[in-house]
């Protein structure tokens, strides 16, 4: 196998667990050899110039240091040096970055390929998506790179894989259902849960403890808005083959009180959410009075091309009200599944699990090299 090459950008959270995973990986397959030859954050980079690895272990380190540079500018400076590198690399996008996204196209059409747990390119406008399959190995471009972004729904979770492989099988996907949002399930578990006892909680302390454990986003109101969900599904629904223009051209259940959308700070915004607990509790109530519960979930319905993310109640018995801390779980009802559906379910959310997905998209492209 040749030489391949790695160019991260981002070094955040799941950036940090990424380095830490490849570099196991590479000690466990010296074979793969693989040279890390760009580390990217927002202010500064590490960049191999004469594309030797640079080092997986003292790497934040060396960022810290005079060693390291400017970011490389995006997208021209940043293809110039990864095109001429000797040999395949493979560029792993760790941000959040819209405008990086974007630029997928380019890359891919230089045969550069591309892993990341980045949404922005897949669940933006139809456009984009289309452009960066066209640009693509896997989408129909013989010279182009690969593309994989199993992280983007569910982390780790085997979901677009298992998505892929039952439509590229011949089955028939009729509707897909979950809880796609680590973040929304644990609120969720942990103010209706299935015993109904919450220790007399309100929605707005259930969101309190949500971010004072680490698991929303610093501003709760981007998990609560529901657009973290509604890119999910875009995603899912475009695998599925329906071509959903973009993630608010579908009914989105915001959970952000009307007067609290004009919220100043995440503070605000929190300090403001208690005096609508009443409502949530009884939404909880209703469920409750009808021995189910209820969940923020999204569904994607191919037959009726219907995609719609929100607040739904489900039995006690069932598979979604039962799921425990922060899991995801996805059913898969298909013509060949029938009525008892594939499920994939665990946790959804969180470095580690996160950084796994794109791992593991890494070594499909070093399999297809
Ligand atoms: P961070 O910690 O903010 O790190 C991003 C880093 O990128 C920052 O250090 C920033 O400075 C840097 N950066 C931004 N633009 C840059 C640029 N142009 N050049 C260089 N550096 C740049 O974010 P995370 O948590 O590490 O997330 C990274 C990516 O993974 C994001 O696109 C995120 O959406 C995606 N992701 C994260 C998770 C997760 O659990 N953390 C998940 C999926 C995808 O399945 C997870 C999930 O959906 C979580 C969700 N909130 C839920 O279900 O509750």
């Amino acid at each position: 196998m040749p030489n391949v090459h790695v160019a991260i950008i981002g070094a955040g959270g799941v950036g940090k667990a990424f380095i830490s995973q490849l570099a196991g990986y590479a000690t466990r397959n010296p074979s793969a050899s693989l040279a890390t030859i760009l580390i990217s954050r927002s202010s500064k980079a590490l960049v191999s110039r004469d594309y030797s690895p640079l080092n997986l272990n003292s790497w934040s380190q060396d960022l810290a240091s005079a060693a390291a540079t400017a970011p490389l500018a995006y997208p021209t400076e940043a293809l110039e040096f990864l095109k001429a590198a000797p040999g395949p690399v493979i560029l792993v996008d760790n941000t959040s970055d819209e405008s990086l996204a974007k630029s997928y196209p380019l890359f891919l059409s230089n045969g550069i390929h591309i892993v990341t747990p980045n949404k922005k390119g897949f669940s933006s406008d139809i456009g984009l998506w289309k452009d960066i399959y066209a640009a693509a190995a896997n989408g129909g471009n013989p010279k182009g790179g690969y593309v994989f972004h199993e992280a983007t729904v569910g982390a780790g979770l085997p979901v677009l894989s298992t998505l892929k492989e039952l439509v590229e099988t011949g089955d028939k996907i009729e509707k897909i259902e979950g809880i796609f949002s680590g973040t929304m399930s644990f609120l969720f578990n942990s103010f209706a849960p299935l015993d109904g006892n919450n220790g007399g909680k309100g929605f707005a302390a259930c969101v309190k403890e949500a971010q004072q454990l680490g698991y929303t986003e610093p501003d709760p109101r981007d998990d609560l808005n529901g657009l973290d969900v509604a890119r999910k599904l875009t995603i899912l629904a475009r695998l599925s083959g329906l071509e959903v223009a973009s993630p608010t051209s579908f009914p989105i259940q915001s959970l952000i009180p009307g007067p609290l959308e004009s919220a100043k700070s995440a503070d605000e915004f929190l300090e403001g959410l208690g005096a609508f607990d009443g409502d949530m509790t009884k939404i909880k109530e209703e469920a409750e009075a009808k021995g189910a519960v209820v969940r923020y979930v999204g569904s994607l319905n191919v037959e009726t091309k219907e995609v719609k993310v929100g607040l739904q109640t489900f039995d006690k018995g069932s598979s979604i009200a039962g799921l425990k801390g922060s899991d995801n779980i996805i059913s898969f009802y298909t013509e060949r599944y029938g009525g008892n559906p594939l499920i994939v379910q665990g946790a959804g959310a969180g470095a580690d699990v996160t950084a796994m997905g794109v791992l593991g998209d890494l070594i499909k492209v070093l399999q297809r090299l």
